[in-house]
C-alpha cells in the first residue's frame, strides 16, 4: 500500500515513519521516497491501522 505524507521532509521523518510502521508490524517492509513524500508499506495489516499508526507518530497521511 502506498501513502502520501506531506509532513515528511528529512531522514529523521523517514526513520520515525519506519519505526511507527514496524511498531505495528515488525515484519513490515517500509520504503520511503522523501522527494515525492511517498511511503510504500508491505504488511498484512489493514490500511486503516497503518494510517492510524502514522498519524499517531505525527505524520498524518493525505
Ligand atoms: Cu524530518
Amino acid at each position: 500500500m502506498e501513502f502520501t505524507i506531506p509532513a515528511m521532509s528529512c531522514g529523521h521523518c523517514a526513520n520515525a515513519i519506519t519505526k511507527a510502521v514496524k511498531a505495528l508490524d515488525p515484519a513490515a517492509q517500509v520504503n520511503v521516497d522523501l522527494a515525492s513524500k511517498k511511503v510504500v508499506v508491505q504488511t498484512p495489516r489493514d490500511r486503516q491501522a497503518v494510517a492510524a499508526a502514522l498519524a499517531q507518530a505525527g505524520y498524518p497521511v493525505q
